[in-house]
């Protein structure tokens, strides 16, 4: 019989996991039988983006934490797939810093070019697993939402690819709940342009807060104050942005601060991060972490240690993305298949605390964004995903940060060059800051540069325009 493979989640992470089988077919191996289950009407995961906020149409969660006017908050080179080029789909250059619908329409073009779509079962969300350590079977039962339908499966393996920026990690303030303007977690946050003339206070201080506040900005908050649990940003901010330590306590529309300073607001986003939920498995399955580099118990940052039929892809947080998913998607697929031997539980938990070690010392960012490239130089090394220069993509986020600390309402107009093809991106015809359609026509509309067209002046790895 055929290994049975279930994957729960069509995002990015899911998506990869179809194609690392999929790459396997071409080159003539047998194929489990795969089913993946996604509990929206579409793949795509959290770049499928919605206007809807707490539930969906059939009362589920809703999934996605985007939002208009999103545009790629790393350099595209940084997330570039090997085997599938920004070059192979828009068949010019384009910019470094797209908007969601551009790198959304570049995650669709790859499977829609293979043939995996058969795989996948919309509109169907897991609603509980349970594991028979006799037959080493999982049952999964599934709900087919449009119809109300109950079905179970057994599986031989099975990948969790659900993400974990959805669940919102939502922080009490002593006074919040008598706070008079309004109050929300990044989560449910649509679009700036409705803070216009406000007064912004944003808790937390990492990419939510820093992307939400300066959305507010580019859509004319009066001010955006941004306050840090342990350390401030640091940016060189607009004009009307300041950091503030954290809130001890609100007194109507007023914050005050650690520092003992304090501030009237009419709107409070919590940009306060996410937590890891898994409610469709048991306890002794479900992965339990902050949002780390490295979770414990999982064996090269995918398998489970006390269960290595179960795989998790994309639950660290995230200097990579798409690539990364690649990555840990080949490799799950090489465990499944007994292309990689496992270890023994003793000689997987030393290779584990070797990375939680390691992460633990970590300083900066720069030391995160090598970290991360080591991981995954690891895992490409044990398989056949088209290997890429990770030193040059550890120095584009490099750049990509200093850039970020020298202008942060400027970083998204510089270009860098592609690992991948050498291609250095195209100068966007405007300036993140003056771009007010975020739309896939509007993107690829307007002068642009040809891929063998001329670049930019004195391009090393990357540069500001
Ligand atoms: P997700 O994209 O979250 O996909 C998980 C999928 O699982 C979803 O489709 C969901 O519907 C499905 N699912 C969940 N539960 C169930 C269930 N029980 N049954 C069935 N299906 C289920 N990355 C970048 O590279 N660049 C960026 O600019 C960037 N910006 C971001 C901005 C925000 C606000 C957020 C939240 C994330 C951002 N990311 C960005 C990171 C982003 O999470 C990853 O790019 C990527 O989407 C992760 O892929 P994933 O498949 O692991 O998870
Ligand atoms: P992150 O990156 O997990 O950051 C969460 C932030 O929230 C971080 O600054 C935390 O501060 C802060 N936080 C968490 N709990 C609290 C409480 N209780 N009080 C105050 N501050 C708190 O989440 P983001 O949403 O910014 O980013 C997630 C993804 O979305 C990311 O991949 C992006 O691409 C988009 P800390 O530093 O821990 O003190």
């Amino acid at each position: 019989m055929a290994l049975r493979v279930g994957i729960i989640g069509a995002g990015p992470s899911g998506l990869a996991q179809l194609r690392a089988f999929e790459s396997a077919r071409q080159k003539g191996a047998a194929i489990p039988d795969i089913l993946c289950f996604e509990k929206q009407a579409d793949w795509g995961g959290q770049w499928n983006n919605s206007w809807r906020i707490g539930l969906d149409a059939h009362g589920e969660p809703v999934h996605t934490s985007m939002y208009r006017h999103l545009w790629s908050n790393g350099p595209k080179e940084c997330l570039e797939f090997s085997d599938y080029s920004f070059d192979e789909h828009f068949g010019r250059a384009i910019s470094s810093f797209p908007p969601r619908e551009v790198l959304f329409d570049y995650i669709k073009g790859r499977v829609e070019k293979s043939d995996v779509r058969k795989y996948v079962r919309l509109n169907t969300v897991a609603r509980h697993t349970s594991y028979n350590e006799d037959t080493q079977e999982f049952t999964l039962t599934v709900e087919d939402l449009s119809t109300g339908t109950t079905e179970t499966h057994i599986f031989d393996k099975l990948v969790v690819a659900t993400g974990h920026f959805s669940v919102p990690s939502v922080p009490e303030f002593t006074g919040i709940k008598t706070f008079p303007g309004e109050v929300m977690h990044a989560h449910d946050f649509r679009g700036a342009e409705r803070f216009a003339g406000k007064r912004l206070l944003m808790v937390g201080s990492s990419y939510s807060a820093e992307d939400i506040g300066m959305q507010a900005h580019k859509m004319g908050a009066a001010s955006i104050t941004l306050s840090y649990r342990t350390a401030p940003m640091g940016y060189h901010w607009p004009w009307n942005t300041v950091e503030r330590p954290l809130v001890t306590h609100f007194d109507g529309g007023t914050a005050r601060f650690r520092d003992g300073t304090q501030g009237d607001f009419d709107v409070v986003v919590l940009c306060t991060g996410y937590q890891h939920k898994y409610p469709f498995l048991p306890s002794e399955l479900s992965l339990k972490s902050a949002n780390v580099l490295y979770p414990a118990n999982l064996y090269k940052g995918v398998v489970w240690q006390q269960n290595t039929n179960l795989f998790y892809l994309g639950a660290q947080d995230q200097y990579y993305t798409f690539n990364m998913f690649d990555a840990q998607a080949w490799f799950a697929r090489d465990v499944m298949t007994g292309a990689i031997e496992m270890p023994s539980l003793a000689e997987r938990e030393a290779d584990i605390q070797l990375w939680l070690e390691r992460q633990a010392g970590l300083t900066d960012h720069d030391a995160e964004a090598d970290y991360q490239s080591d991981y995954l130089r690891e895992l490409i090394n044990a398989t056949d995903y088209p290997s890429f220069d990770l030193d040059a993509v550890s120095q584009l986020f490099k750049d990509w940060m200093r850039n970020k600390h020298e202008d942060i309402l400027g970083y998204r107009d510089a270009v860098h060059r592609s690992v991948v093809t050498g291609t250095v991106s195209a100068t966007h015809h405007t300036r993140w800051l003056n771009a007010m359609d975020d739309s896939l026509e509007r993107y690829l509309e307007g002068p642009s540069q040809d891929v063998d067209g001329g670049t930019p002046a004195a391009v090393t790895s990357s540069v500001a325009v």
